[in-house]
């Protein structure tokens, strides 16, 4: 087993749904990344625009106004630098401002033009699963059998991904933790991780701080840590490679003793 990959947030947002605003000055952003990565951040990935449900699009413009001053910032963080962005426009500037990662939650099925980018940068990309888009997804989801459906739609993405001229190889898959689904969808998508890890990617995982943790909990999204690494260590043992969370310290720390449990050649 690889040694578990940590990716930490950095949202460039007035509106994401736990750390919205906290970091919209991009000084605040720059400082908050350097703090993930001596928390032992492998990756972070900086958002310019929130996915919450409901939220409204934001364009390019202001996307890359919020992003690129940020990711100039942590260019000698110390981490790889994922855009997290569903943009062409946007995830060129912020490859040629040091990112080397895509993040795009619409699994390029939003811009016409962004698999082409990605391809010509050869850079790795994060394809996610999402019913519909953020402002309708949490309207009544429905699956024949969630596993089956999003592990489809994956492969179906990962296909559409090589024929547009990206390299397999670069490919990350995500079942989209909170993205049109319920609480049930997400409990049993990392139950079955292990059939998502079985299209033979790196599967990212996403459950930080999210509602799922609290509807099981009664906590505020302040307050999700504990559900966050319990979620994280089971994805881990489940095959998942890449964990995108806010409180790294904890879930590095946490992933360490899983990992080191499961590979049974922990300190002596
Ligand atoms: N979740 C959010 C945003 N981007 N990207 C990936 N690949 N996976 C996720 O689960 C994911 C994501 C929403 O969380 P945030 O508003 O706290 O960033």
């Amino acid at each position: 087993m690889r040694p578990p990959v940590v990716m930490g947030v950095v949202n460039v947002t007035p509106d994401s749904f736990s750390d919205g605003g906290r970091y919209l000055a991009a000084g605040d952003a720059i400082a908050h990344g350097h703090e993930l990565v001596a928390q032992g951040a492998g990756i972070l990935d900086v958002g310019g625009e929130s996915t919450r449900p409901g939220a409204e699009p934001v364009g390019a413009q202001e996307e890359l106004r919020r992003v690129a001053p940020v990711l100039e910032g942590l260019a000698d963080a110390g981490a790889r630098l994922s855009i997290d962005t569903t943009k062409a426009r946007v995830a060129r500037a912020a490859l040629a401002a040091g990112a080397d990662v895509v993040n795009d939650v619409s699994a390029l099925r939003f811009d016409p033009g962004l698999a082409g980018v990605v391809a010509a940068a050869d850079c790795d990309v994060c394809l996610m699963h999402m019913l519909g888009e953020p402002r309708t997804m949490q309207q009544n989801p429905r699956y024949d059998d969630v596993v089956a459906d999003v592990k489809a739609f994956l492969e179906e993405r990962l296909a559409f991904a090589v024929a547009e001229g990206i390299a397999e190889e670069r490919v990350w898959l995500d079942p989209g933790i909170g993205f049109g689904k319920t609480a049930a969808h997400n409990l049993e998508l990392l139950r079955r991780l292990d059939e998502l890890v079985a299209v033979g990617r790196p599967v990212v995982v996403g459950t930080s701080r999210k509602s799922f943790l609290g509807r099981i909990t009664g906590r505020e999204v302040g307050e999700r840590v504990a559900g966050t690494i319990a979620t994280s260590v089971l994805a881990l043992e489940r095959g998942a490679a890449i964990f995108r969370v806010h409180d790294v310290a904890a879930v590095v720390d946490a992933l360490a003793v899983a990992a080191a449990t499961l590979r049974a050649d922990g300190p002596a």
